[in-house]
């Protein structure tokens, strides 16, 4: 008889933490073998490195939301994922767009090889719940959660984590309310719990939501050059990441809003650093026009006898 794979959905707003989620709870799991969906907007792929060190078994889906522009790659990335690498659990993270409701119904297509036990909706404590839940389809995520987990607790206010927690529990008050840290270790709570709330009535997502992403390559960097860059492409970028070689070392790159961090990479060193950038407010035309000449002015302005680095477009979609 075919054994049922478990599928823990992961969704929430763009760096939120749905990344750091999952490799925390692939590292502190290390008896178990997980195989990840990772879905992302552009065409070239961040996610997917990062959790290559800690996941042999990955299937990303590029270029659009699961929820809408992608949705038929879905079943079968989740099929190849159950089949070819016979993974004991799944783990799908949604780009920071997804109504993660379509999505739920799309696993349920699934069954019985797999079926979905946990549906994890990340609220980063350090946005205003208000604000963070401007977002249509970010609320119909929240509403059909199962959990709703507070990131960033560590480094948030107080008065915001609290209207966090009076929010959710108002909101959606059948979903357990923890803090992301209570996620991570307790995997076996997750998968034996039903609380994987998949209202397949709810209504699906608009097809486009309004988000463009740019990607570029990029050559070496300094930290000085990338926190200009960082300054100059202003706050109407709402995320970029990346991996690059800052000062000679290949570096993760993540920028959530305006708040930049540069850590080491622990993956295989990529053949070329590249950056990913996401906008809800500009044309995609004005982004890419915004990042040519930020990336241009960071380099130039921070050292006039280096050449620019040798980056270029690599596409990137709405
Ligand atoms: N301080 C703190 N930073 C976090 C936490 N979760 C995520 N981050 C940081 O937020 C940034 C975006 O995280 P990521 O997991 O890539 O977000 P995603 O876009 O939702 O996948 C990274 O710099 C993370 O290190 C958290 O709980 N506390
Ligand atoms: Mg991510």
């Amino acid at each position: 008889m075919t054994m049922q794979t478990p599928v823990i959905l992961v969704s929430g707003t763009l760096g939120c933490g749905k990344t750091t989620y999952v490799r925390t709870l692939v590292r502190d799991n290390p008896g178990v073998r997980f195989g990840v969906v990772v879905n992302e907007f552009g065409e070239v792929g961040v996610d997917g490195d990062l959790l290559s060190p800690y996941v042999p078994d990955i299937v990303e889906i590029r270029n659009g939301c699961i929820c809408c522009v992608t949705q038929d790659q879905l079943v079968p990335a989740v099929r190849e994922v159950s089949t070819r690498y016979a993974v004991d659990v799944i783990v799908i993270e949604t780009s920071g767009a997804a109504d993660s409701t379509p999505v739920a119904r799309q696993i349920s297509l699934l069954a019985p090889v797999v079926s979905l036990r946990a549906h994890i909706v990340i609220g980063d404590c350090t946005l205003a719940a208000d604000e963070a839940t401007r977002d249509r389809s970010y609320c119909n995520a929240l509403a059909s959660a199962g959990i709703i987990a507070l990131s960033k607790s560590d480094i948030a206010d107080t008065a915001r984590i609290s209207g966090w927690r009076a929010f959710a529990a108002s909101f959606n008050p059948r979903a357990l309310l923890l803090d992301i840290r209570q996620c991570e270790a307790t995997l076996a709570t997750l998968l034996s719990s039903s609380r994987a709330e998949a209202d397949g009535d709810a209504p699906s997502a608009h097809a486009a939501h309004g988000y463009v992403s740019v990607s570029r390559t990029v050559g070496d960097m300094t930290e000085r050059q990338l926190r200009s860059l960082s300054e100059r492409i202003g706050a109407k970028v709402l995320r970029m990441k990346g991996i690059v070689r800052v000062d000679g070392q290949w570096s993760e790159i993540q920028r959530v809003r305006t708040r930049l961090t540069i850590e080491p990479y622990e993956g295989r060193p990529p053949r070329e650093g590249r950056l990913v950038f996401i906008s809800r407010e500009l044309f995609k035309l004005s982004l890419q026009r915004l990042v040519k000449e930020s990336l241009a002015a960071s380099v130039v302005g921070d050292d006039p006898l280096m050449p620019a680095p040798g980056y270029r477009a690599t596409g990137g979609n709405g």
